[in-house]
């Protein structure tokens, strides 16, 4: 009888045990930020900041019950649609190619929206607030609804999805590499001086683009950009040895597309054979004299 009442004591401090703790793990909401947003770029978003994007745009849908507030997918997508992370501005280009907006729970849970679908429309929002409450951490069904939770008038089933902590731009398709970059300078020179050369090139699709210079002694510019679609542009190099050199020049877009590599070939220093003044002054002369005799 003893040990029984034990053994019942025992399932008792267990059970509330248990309870204890579940209630712990449901109460602390601070776990599931950041939220991963990956696009062109991508940022780990914390909670305050994602609070500031709501300070700018925020938008509000009401269910007959509750209030939701958060911002359109569009503007979420906006943040991480150009090379800038935090880019406001909306890549309306990058949009007219097509891309999906993947949202993911933290339980495994995927909803994937057409950008088409969802570009300049607050029928779809990335909602924060219930209320303006923080979400609870499930919904009155059990399903997952903190740290965000996907709302508005368009979202229906299958689409539904809570508990978001991963937001990413996919399927980024049909691009291509920047064209072969031009590029124009000195050819001639004397080493140790410095002379700039002129480059530029456009991309099909006008994304940004990087230029990488080979300056034929050893040395790069590494990528250098990003710069709009046929801009020029211009770097100087100061060759430190006489020599020949082949200046080869590459082009990549913000999607790591690169173009085949065009070349410029420049000697320093000039021919002194050829080119020194008291030779072209003799050649000069010559030319007036053969002149004369004739
Ligand atoms: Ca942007
Ligand atoms: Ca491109």
């Amino acid at each position: 009888m003893k040990s029984k009442i034990i053994f019942i004591f025992i399932i008792l401090l267990l059970t509330i045990g248990y309870n204890v703790s579940s209630i712990n793990m449901h109460t602390s909401n601070s776990g599931d930020w950041p939220v991963d947003l990956i696009g062109i770029s991508s940022i780990s978003i914390s909670k305050s900041q994602f609070e500031s994007w709501v300070d700018a745009y925020e938008t509000c849908w009401t269910d007959g019950d509750h209030t939701w507030c958060g911002i359109p997918v569009w503007r979420v997508a906006s943040m991480v649609d150009d090379l800038e992370p935090e880019d406001y501005t909306f890549n309306e280009s990058l949009a007219n190619q097509g891309y999906v907006v993947k949202l993911t729970s933290w339980d495994g849970w995927v909803t994937e929206l057409q950008i088409a679908t969802v570009a300049h429309n607050s029928g779809y929002l990335i909602v924060n607030t219930i209320d303006e409450e923080e979400l609870p951490e499930f919904t009155p069904r059990g399903r997952p609804s903190y740290p965000l939770h996907l709302r508005g008038d368009d979202v229906f089933s299958p689409n539904t999805i809570g508990g978001i902590t991963k937001i990413e731009l996919v399927g980024i398709t049909d691009n291509n590499p920047p064209n072969i970059p031009e590029i124009q300078g000195q050819k001639n020179g004397k080493s140790g001086n410095s002379y700039p050369y002129y480059f530029s090139t456009t991309d099909p699709e006008e994304n940004n683009i990087f230029y990488y210079i080979d300056w034929g002694d050893g040395t790069n510019s590494d990528w250098y950009g990003p710069y709009k679609s046929g801009d020029e542009k211009s770097l100087s190099h100061n060759w430190l040895s006489d020599g020949t050199y082949t200046i080869k020049i590459k082009a990549k877009d913000t999607f790591d597309e690169e173009s085949d590599w065009n070349t410029l070939e420049v000697t320093m220093p000039k021919n002194k054979g050829l080119y020194s003044p008291l030779l072209h002054w003799i050649m000069q002369h010559f030319v007036i004299l053969k002149s004369i005799w004739k």
